[in-house]
């Protein structure tokens, strides 16, 4: 009999994406959802603002998107660099490099929808292997924003991207056609599942239509060691994305 992390394995590389139901348990979720709120949340104002998204910027509750929560919260990078990092390294089949842990929200009422992307345009990596793991916080589903990815849509190499209206998500895949959306597979979850995905991967998420529901997730981002990085052209982008959104006074 086939153990659950070979079918992980199997779907990860047949697919490009892969789940896994109760990756956290109650305990775990609980000491989790303590630090967010102790640790976290209370300290934001200490964070570089192109570290720390909000819908509106007046709007405190409109928190939509943390970066790099392991750089800022030592418990954050220990817990990351432990089982998340261990079951990368056997999903990608080679020793990873940590490089971002995410918080996101899509707050009711004040939210927008994840455009479909690869995360691989992003990190501008060669060869493109790496994967994001994705951990739903609250019940997700289609009404409040589950993710819906392509399948096989790893094998078929980087699509051409575009610039983006959403906070935090700045490309998206400009021919995102027909066919995409009809083989897109919606992925709800239990908070405490964890989806993953190969970083050529293209995904999307609707926006929370739901007056009330909370649709709070991390997003773990790991390289496999083997990728190399055009850090120039990254470090370049990054900063004029950086002065378009100051300049836009969205951070
Ligand atoms: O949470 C979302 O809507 C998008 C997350 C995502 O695209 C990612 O982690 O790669």
């Amino acid at each position: 009999m086939s153990s659950p992390s070979s079918h992980l394995l199997r779907d990860f590389r047949e697919h490009g994406f892969a789940t896994m139901q109760s990756f956290l348990d109650p305990a775990e979720r609980s000491e989790l959802e303590k630090q967010l709120s102790e640790q976290v949340l209370p300290s934001l104002h200490e964070l570089p603002a192109e570290h720390v998204f909000y819908e509106d910027r007046q709007s405190r509750e409109s928190l939509k998107q943390i970066q790099h929560l392991e750089a800022h919260y030592k418990w954050f990078a220990d817990w990351m660099y432990d089982r998340p990092q261990k079951l990368a390294e056997f999903l990608l089949g080679e020793d990873v490099v940590p490089k971002n842990l995410q918080y996101f929200n899509k707050v009711p009422g004040m939210n927008q929808p994840t455009p479909p992307h690869q995360d691989g345009y992003y990190f501008m990596l060669q060869p493109p292997v790496a994967l994001t793991m994705w951990l739903a916080l609250d019940e997700v589903d289609e009404t409040n924003g589950c993710l819906c990815y392509v399948p096989g849509s790893h094998r078929q190499g980087l699509r051409r991207h575009a610039r983006t209206r959403t906070l935090g998500f700045s490309q998206g895949v400009m021919d995102y056609g027909e066919a995409d959306k009809t083989s897109e597979i919606a992925c709800p979850a239990q908070a405490g599942d964890l989806l993953v995905h190969h970083a050529l991967t293209i995904h999307r998420a609707a926006k929370n239509s739901h007056p009330t529901r909370q649709r709070r997730a991390l997003g773990f981002i790991f390289y496999g060691q083997s990728a190399r990085e055009d850090r120039q052209r990254k470090a370049a982008y990054q900063r004029q994305l950086e002065q378009r959104l100051r300049d836009q006074r969205l951070i």
